[in-house]
């Protein structure tokens, strides 16, 4: 039943913040703009000859007869018939044009070691990595799972791996042995691809026997490749013989030249798992052809890329998709020079990154929101010490981004005047849908405004009905593109009870978003729908009241749950992380009863938190999301569920026992 408000329209969610300030780009910047207000009519005239002309960014060995088949929905052909091959795509021809010399990767080790790595170098590595890879058997089809962390390795290995046609699979490097274990079983992975040791937080550790752990047993595994990272301070690692070989003394024997093979377009590229928030994770498929025209398009018109100007830096794992199509896959179609940097953004201190821009000239910069709230809890004083004024443009990603983040980032980081580009999409989505271009629109902060063109998304309410201006619900995917998912591996019935049946009437794909239109029809982004609080019968957004919670001067980040209330149904539980500098006894009652109240001022009555708790750290993944159901856990006084997948697993112990203590 569709939940009617007293006006007696359809609603799935109130709409409670409100925000009137925009930002129009530069003249400069517009006049110089990869994408221009014409691009949006452009494919509104003609959708599939749009996105022809997008594909043709990329040289395909064979054309294709046909721009899209959808005919066998939900599964998607996109360039039907057309051959080229991925890896070549984004190294080979570059340096054909000319380009050798030209640095691909500023590659910036956590200790403090770089290497510059250019586009002839980078051909050769890869081309030697995808000999040592077939010469263990790997062919086409194949998959291999990558377990690195940010080192120049893990690009090869996922290039090499497209450039022969196998499916890599990267799993972050922090996921546990059992993590691994389920990917590298589910996928029926060949060969891993690990390392010896990793640096995190200054120190080195060994991480090879953790991979050990995991893969006993496992029998799809033949070989299993170590990267030499941190050598001698974590000493030999354990080896099986017959199965373990230095990646080093494989690829150093091999030739460094390699002929590409074209693939189809439809060719599978790499299978990503997302933990979602319950059972096993879906191993999300992605192809060829149709992924990287929407990987490079994007990259070119969101970021304004310029190739030999710009100096690009997105601050992703590539164990995370924004990894492979905004470090792999769009940046190095489009002949980017960008920096991969291996380490935390505090080690060794916290000026790390601004270090970084200063030195490398970094002119894109796009990183999450998470760590855009950790700056601002370290302070502005930090960024302020180092020159900043390359920076032209910078990106948000993963979460929504409330608004004071917005325009801390703004002030602090971008001057004042760098757009900024609010991107969201998903695994599932392969690359960005909805977006400001950074020429053209005027910017809102919190809002990621307007589907790209090509691309087409609607806010719905749970009939399905696109809602109006001020309305909230649902998001949907109404139109297929490019870079769609083409299915979960192994399992293409659940791949249409995730998204293909909620609307299944209409042919919608349900992103599992909360979302609302303002009143100039732009769209918010207003988290997880399984994570939407219903409270005396109101529909709360979590991202509204943690933007609330975050507008105050004392409250640097903010997760609120629903825990069960016998009133209301549900109350709003709040978690808050007080910044930097924030008034001694900002986490007094006093102070406490204030918050709620701001709250309440800031959207309204229904939302004040029944209860606020001054944490030390909230649970996040390493893609800094914050997991809320673990935080409703503790709302609830349950025992906290799985946290396999928090990129620091010991974050509910702290919050629980800064709990019980009563700090
Ligand atoms: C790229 C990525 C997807 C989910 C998505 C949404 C959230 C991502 C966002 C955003 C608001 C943005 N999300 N970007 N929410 N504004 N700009 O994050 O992929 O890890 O699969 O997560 O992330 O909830 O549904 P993935």
């Amino acid at each position: 039943m569709a939940e009617r408000t007293e006006s007696g329209q359809s609603a799935t969610l109130d709409n409670l913040l409100t925000e009137e300030r925009t930002f129009a780009p530069s003249q400069d910047f517009a006049a110089r703009a990869n994408a221009t207000a014409d691009t949006y009519a452009e494919a509104e005239a003609d959708r599939d000859a749009f996105w022809a002309k997008q594909a043709e960014r990329l040289h395909w060995e064979t054309g294709w007869d046909q721009v899209l088949d959808w005919s066998n929905a939900p599964f998607a052909k996109w360039f039907v018939g057309g051959k080229l091959n991925v890896a070549y795509n984004c190294v080979d021809r570059h340096v054909e044009a000319g380009h050798g010399d030209q640095i691909a990767i500023h590659w910036v080790g956590e200790p403090g070691d770089t290497r510059d790595i250019t586009y002839a170098e980078l051909q050769r590595e890869v081309s030697r990595a995808a000999h040592g890879l077939a010469s263990l058997g790997v062919g086409a089809g194949d998959r291999v799972a990558i377990q690195l962390q940010m080192v120049p390795e893990a690009i090869v290995a996922m290039l090499a791996c497209a450039r022969i046609g196998a499916l890599h699979s990267v799993v972050f490097g922090g996921f546990s042995p059992s993590a691994l274990r389920t990917r590298v079983d589910d996928a029926e992975a060949k060969v891993v691809i690990t390392s010896d040791g990793q640096y995190r937080r200054g120190k080195a550790a060994a991480t090879k026997s953790q991979v050990d752990e995991a893969l006993e047993g496992a029998e799809s595994v033949e070989k299993v490749l170590v990267v030499r990272r941190t050598g001698d301070e974590t000493g030999i690692p354990p080896w099986t013989d017959g199965r373990d070989i230095w990646w080093h003394e494989l690829m150093d024997a091999q030739p460094d030249s390699h002929t590409p093979e074209a693939f189809d377009s439809e060719h599978p590229l790499f299978i990503l798992y997302t933990s979602g928030t319950t059972g096993k994770p879906k191993g999300i498929l992605h192809t060829s052809g149709g992924y990287l025209t929407q990987a490079a398009y994007t990259h070119h018109v969101v970021f304004d890329h310029k190739p030999g100007e710009d100096v690009y830096w997105c601050t992703a794992d590539i164990g995370w998709v924004t990894g492979h199509s905004y470090i792999v896959y769009g940046p190095l179609a489009n002949r980017a020079t960008q920096v991969v940097y291996e380490g935390t953004p505090n080690t060794p201190h916290e000026g790390r990154h601004w270090e970084i821009v200063q030195r490398y000239g970094v002119t894109l910069y796009y990183t999450a929101p998470t760590l855009i709230r950790t700056f601002m809890k370290w302070g502005e004083d930090i960024p302020a010490k180092y020159d900043l004024s390359s920076l032209r443009l910078l990106g948000s990603v993963g979460e929504p981004i409330n608004p004071e983040a917005w325009m801390w980032y703004r002030e602090h980081i971008g001057g004042g005047n760098a757009p900024i580009v609010d991107t969201w999409w998903q695994t599932e989505t392969g690359g960005i849908m909805i977006s400001p271009l950074p020429g053209v629109t005027a910017t809102k902060p919190g809002s990621a405004q307007r589907p790209l063109p090509g691309i087409s998304a609607k806010v719905v309410d749970d009939q399905g009905v696109e809602v109006g201006r001020g309305g909230g619900g649902y998001l949907v995917l109404d139109k297929p593109w490019p870079g769609m998912l083409r299915g979960i591996w192994g399992d293409d019935q659940r791949y249409k009870d995730t998204y293909w049946s909620r609307f299944a009437d209409q042919g919608f794909y349900f992103a599992g978003d909360g979302a609302k239109y303002d009143d100039d029809g732009d769209i918010w982004l207003l988290g997880r729908v399984d994570d939407v609080m219903n409270v005396s019968g109101h529909r709360i957004s979590t991202t509204e009241v943690e933007s609330a919670l975050v507008s105050h001067h004392n409250v640097a980040e903010a997760a609120v749950v629903g825990a069960s209330d016998p009133t209301t149904g549900q109350g709003i539980v709040a978690f808050v992380i007080l910044r930097g500098g924030a008034d001694d006894d900002a986490s007094g009652e006093k102070a406490i009863t204030e918050l709620r109240n701001h709250v309440a001022s800031e959207i309204g009555p229904i939302a004040k938190p029944r209860q606020i708790m001054v944490v030390p750290e909230l649970p996040k993944t390493r893609s800094g999301k914050i997991m809320r159901r673990l935080l409703r856990d503790i709302a609830e006084n349950r025992e906290v569920g799985d946290v396999t997948t928090l990129a620091d697993t010991t974050v509910m112990d702290q919050i629980s026992a800064g709990l019980k203590s009563g700090k």
